[in-house]
């Protein structure tokens, strides 16, 4: 029996999940998704989604029926002009993705952070002290979150301190334009350019200093491992990726000890689940909500078929919250095993800085649970929406000394 390739076959949802409602409270679209079956069909974007840990995990590693080279935002690159050159990483397919992703694997690989992991936690401690040293309420975001990894990853990278504001705004344009082009995507139009030159200025061998993972990146095209041309790209691959991720999970993580003191207790009692508290975090939030395939030939899900050349809209955040796969999936839980969780991706793209990022939150955590008793909340939070990232504009907590 052939799979049919006809929408009206599908179960449909009118929603649409860049909306601010949704992005203010993505669960119970997800929750919709997932229960209308394996694809769902998006009238308002006239694409394709998977809601379901099997469905996206399965697309996730199946790279050659479901393509990133056509882009994994919205825009077909087939039909719609990039905003940027693609990334060699993101958004290409074997074999234009290998020899980029093999470079900065090596780069981010666990002999360079060998190399960083003391300075890290000391920098942790230091940064912990000044927080809590200013009083015990305080901004998490600001004060920890954003702080910690615009400090760590652009020292390590190579870049110089000079227009280090501009990281997380370029990140939230493009992090944005993944998206349709609402209002979102508009906001960020004007500062676009501007934006973009200062971050590419910072990828060439001149801009970057040192030893940092930038460096390495162009040892790696001088060896010819990847082109001269390529070098650049790297690098801005590093940069566009690392920041608003770590920022983001980072604000996740201290949000969900936050809301339950004790999970808190537990890492208090046992800082080697520092590591674990990281990816549960990623798995019960997940800072990087969305990302699109695109079908390559006329794919078979179940007794569908999603149309060569169409997008599909993979929800990882509803993923990693499928009852199907994960026993009391809201729950923030240290005693759950989160591996397999699709917070960083799967298969050949699976986030190549993940060590990076549990790596900072290692560094963190271990600093704030050494220092910090108990930690809560003291107002209300408020979210940053952004057409990718499940983001935050402000965790206001009050901690209380050792
Ligand atoms: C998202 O530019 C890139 O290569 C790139 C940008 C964003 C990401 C990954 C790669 C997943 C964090």
């Amino acid at each position: 029996m052939t799979a049919t390739v006809l929408p009206e076959a599908l179960p449909t949802n009118d929603a649409d999940p860049f909306s601010p409602a949704v992005l203010e409270n993505p669960l119970p679209l997800h929750q919709q998704l997932r229960e209308a079956g394996p694809v769902v069909y998006l009238t308002k974007y006239d694409t394709y989604a998977f809601a379901r840990y099997e469905q996206v995990r399965s697309a996730l590693v199946d790279w050659q029926d479901f393509s990133s080279g056509a882009g994994v935002g919205l825009a077909n690159f087939r039909h719609e002009k990039p905003w940027r050159p693609p990334s060699l990483l993101l958004e290409a397919d074997p074999p234009r993705h290998d020899a980029p992703r093999r470079v900065l694997s090596k780069v981010l690989g666990p002999r360079e952070l060998h190399r960083l992991r003391e300075r890290w936690f000391a920098d942790a401690e230091t940064l912990v002290d000044a927080a809590l040293g200013a009083g015990d309420t305080f901004d998490a975001v600001q004060v920890l979150a954003e702080a910690f990894p615009l400090r760590m990853f652009p020292d390590a990278v190579g870049i110089p301190s000079e227009g280090r504001e501009n990281l997380l705004p370029y990140g939230d344009v493009a992090f944005n334009a993944f998206g349709p082009a609402n209002d979102l995507a508009a906001k960020g139009a004007p500062k676009m350019a501007e934006l973009t030159a200062w971050l590419n200025a910072q990828c060439t061998r001149d801009a970057l200093t040192g030893d940092g993972f930038g460096a390495r990146i162009w040892a790696a095209a001088d060896r010819g491992d990847i082109t001269p041309a390529q070098a650049p790209l790297v690098v801005r691959s590093l940069l566009s990726a690392g920041v608003d991720t770590t920022v983001h999970g980072l604000s996740a993580t201290l949000y969900a000890f936050a809301t339950n003191p004790g999970q808190w207790q537990r890492l208090r009692a046992d800082p080697g689940l520092a590591r674990v508290a990281f990816d549960e975090a990623v798995r019960w939030e997940s800072p990087v909500q969305i990302f699109f395939r695109t079908a390559t030939c006329d794919v078979e899900v179940g007794d569908v078929a999603v149309p060569d050349g169409r997008k599909i809209l993979m929800f990882l955040g509803a993923a990693n919250r499928d009852p199907r796969r994960w026993d009391d999936p809201d729950a923030f839980d240290l005693s759950r095993d989160p591996s397999g969780h699709v917070g960083f991706g799967f298969g050949i793209h699976q986030c190549v800085g993940q060590h990076v990022a549990r790596l900072e939150a290692e560094a963190l955590l271990t600093a704030l649970a050494a220092r910090v008793e108990r930690i809560e909340l003291a107002g209300p939070v408020r979210r940053h929406h952004n057409n990718t990232l499940r983001a935050w504009k402000s965790i206001p907590v009050r901690v209380q000394r050792a």
